[in-house]
């Protein structure tokens, strides 16, 4: 099968020789000519630049046998959009320079006209898109809404990401207006990349496995149904991830996503039990590519084994359990790719 058609195959529920594969983050850090593009221009510049975007989203497929590519951008597109100021410090993590931290913060954010100030990223994807050349799927995403609500309540990366945990009790009123205003954004954000020509959408929930099961129900399921129900108008198709969200696997299906990215700590076969019908991606430890290479041709021989024993893999798509760590060896990739492209 052609890369892109097994990729729809997978995404649409039909056959397939195989399940497709690409992985989270797999443009990043890790990579030689990303750092070396990295040497000559800035975080932001890449996104904005389309032709250099689109190189850095092409490295991956040209040294892998991968199904599809990421356009390259951040989830933290939407706070910069809205006048937060999010800078990347060499070697750290995110600063927002505007915290939310009360209704006069959440006035000030700068909705209006913001798919103006975020058409580089529709821009990007319609490049990519020609350069594909149709060979490989195309996936847009955004971040979903709590993960952006606690870098913008957070001002940071954290572990803990305390404020905005403390925030959906102290000012629950606040939260849901701050989620639902993040949600509009980003359901706007997504129909445009499709409009761009992106297959599918995943919507990043990197911090939605730090709720309890009754916090993630009350503040992130709306908001993620207003993102899910908004797209489906238009007949788009969704994919969930949430890191550490194995205590929540019975709740995703309200969503409204049409499949789940699964973290590397969540069974495969628990996942298919409670989700026959949707697509479920996945799962193996990025940590594990810091083994040998043959460790990790193993580990994903067995993935598509499991794949394999539920209605002959359909609906599946190989990827890690979280996005591929800086520092990780490119021979382990190669042998991740090449081991599902030979099963
Ligand atoms: O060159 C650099 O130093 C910047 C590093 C970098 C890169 C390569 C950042 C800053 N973002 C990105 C690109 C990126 N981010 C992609 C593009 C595709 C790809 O790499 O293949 C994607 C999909 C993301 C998504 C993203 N950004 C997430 C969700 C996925 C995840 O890994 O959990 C999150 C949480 C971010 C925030 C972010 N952006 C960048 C950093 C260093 C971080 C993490 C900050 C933290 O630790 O909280």
């Amino acid at each position: 099968m052609e890369k892109r058609q097994r990729f729809l195959a997978a995404l649409e529920g039909r056959q397939v020789d195989r399940p497709p594969v690409w992985l989270m983050r797999q443009a990043g850090r890790y990579l030689p000519g990303y750092r070396a593009v990295r040497e000559k221009h800035g975080f932001w510049d890449v996104c904005h630049n389309p032709e250099l975007s689109t190189q850095v989203a092409l490295e991956p497929l040209k040294r892998f046998e991968l199904d599809a590519a990421i356009v390259f951008s951040d989830i933290l597109v939407v706070p910069e959009a809205m006048g937060l100021g999010v800078t990347f410090g060499k070697g750290e993590g995110p600063q927002i320079a505007k915290r939310l931290t009360s209704e006069a913060d959440l006035k000030a954010w700068n909705t209006q006209g913001i798919m103006k100030r975020l058409e580089f990223l529709p821009n990007a994807a319609r490049h990519l898109h020609s350069a594909l050349e149709g060979r490989h799927a195309l996936i847009g995403f955004a971040g979903a809404p709590w993960t952006l609500f606690s870098y913008v309540c957070e001002g940071e990366g954290s572990d803990e990401f305390k404020a905005p945990r403390v925030m959906i009790h102290e000012n629950p009123a606040l939260a849901h207006k701050a989620l639902d205003t993040i949600a509009d954004v980003v359901a706007e954000l997504l129909e445009a990349q499709c409009q761009a020509g992106c297959d599918v959408v995943q919507l990043f929930d990197t911090w939605g496995g730090l709720l309890t099961a009754e916090e993630y129900a009350t503040f992130c399921l709306p908001a993620l149904r207003r993102i899910t129900g908004q797209l489906h108008k238009n007949g788009r198709k969704t994919l969930l991830f949430v890191r550490g969200g194995h205590h929540l696997m019975n709740l995703l299906g309200d969503s409204g996503a049409d499949g789940f990215s699964l973290d590397w700590r969540s069974g495969f076969a628990l996942a298919r039990a409670l989700y026959p019908n949707h697509v479920l991606q996945g799962n193996i430890d990025p940590v594990l590519l810091f083994s040998k290479p043959e460790t990790v041709a193993k580990a994903a021989r067995d993935l598509v084994a499991t794949m394999r024993a539920h209605e002959k893999g359909t609906r599946c798509i190989v990827n890690l359990g979280h996005g591929i760590l800086p520092g990780t060896p490119v021979e382990s990739v190669e042998a991740l790719c090449k081991a599902v492209a030979n099963g």
